[in-house]
């Protein structure tokens, strides 16, 4: 879908959510969901609910359930998803491509996803995360990404680990049943994350909505067999007038269902043979 809206629909949607007229199911929240596509993957963006991007398919197979943003300033409050905030614009270009601004007088947040179908079961989705400051003071941003896959379908049989360089978080990974062909991975190009954890679900998704401050637990895993999530913390102080880039881009590597089966034969004949041996 394509689809633009503007400073003047997003004064409307705040309008109509602040008097209550309006629920996220209703019919301008439509508007907000996003369909970017790109040779074998399609990824589905609700800029518009919490759902945030909650398809990401490879060759016509859904990996993903839920992957979205909170943010908390300063050191009390709770963390807010980011569509809470203002929805300034959200703009879908060359059908890969999407582009949204949230914001208040005081800080904006854009981010920007780029789908790049591989073939052969893989695809990438490149993110860019700016966090702009328009006050007259430093910025005391926390900012979260929250991240459920469920791999191959079923969340139940899935391991993940996170990994940190220099001291920060800059690597996840989630696998179906073992690491050792892992399906998902996501590296933070710039800069790492001050904090990270890998939890089942619904443990991190619970505390970023629970009336008060969290910080992540910093545990990295390896975790599971189980329905894993996890996500990454920046703790940001932005100049006044100056803003932050995070860059991230997300890897799925997905057997072909034949492949995976021959694969799978394969190691059944090695099996058998070495058992006869
Ligand atoms: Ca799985
Ligand atoms: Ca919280
Ligand atoms: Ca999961």
């Amino acid at each position: 879908m394509k689809a633009t809206t503007n400073v003047t629909l997003a004064r409307i949607f705040s309008i109509a959510l602040l008097a209550g007229a309006l629920s996220i199911n209703g019919a301008l929240a439509t508007t907000t969901i996003f369909n970017l596509v790109d040779g074998n993957s399609t990824a589905d963006i609700n800029v518009g609910s919490t759902a945030g991007m909650f398809n990401w398919t490879v060759d016509g197979q859904d990996q993903l359930v839920q992957q979205w943003f909170a943010y908390r300033v300063g050191s009390t409050g709770d963390e807010i998803p980011i569509n809470y905030l203002p929805l300034i614009s959200a703009v879908q270009t060359g059908g890969n491509q999407l582009s949204s601004l949230y914001g208040t007088t005081a800080f904006t947040i854009r981010l920007d996803y780029v789908l790049n179908g591989q073939g052969s079961g893989m695809a990438s989705i490149n993110e860019s995360i700016t966090i702009n400051n328009l006050g007259q003071s430093p910025l005391d941003m926390h900012f979260f990404q929250y991240s459920d896959f469920d791999i191959l379908g079923s969340g139940g049989n899935d391991v993940g680990a996170l990994g940190k360089s220099g001291g920060l978080f800059n690597y996840a990974t989630q696998g179906d049943g073992s690491l050792l062909s892992p399906f998902f991975t996501e590296t933070v190009l710039t800069p790492g994350a001050n904090h990270g954890e890998i939890a089942f679900s619904p443990s991190i998704l619970l505390r970023l909505g629970n009336g008060v401050p969290d910080t992540l637990s910093d545990f990295a895993g390896p975790l599971g067999p189980g329905d894993i999530t996890w996500a990454f913390q920046w703790d940001l102080t932005i100049a006044p007038g100056s803003s932050e880039l995070i860059s991230k881009v997300k890897y799925l590597t997905v057997p072909e269902p034949s492949s995976f089966a021959l694969v799978s034969l394969g190691l059944f004949a090695l099996l058998a043979r070495r058992r006869r041996a």
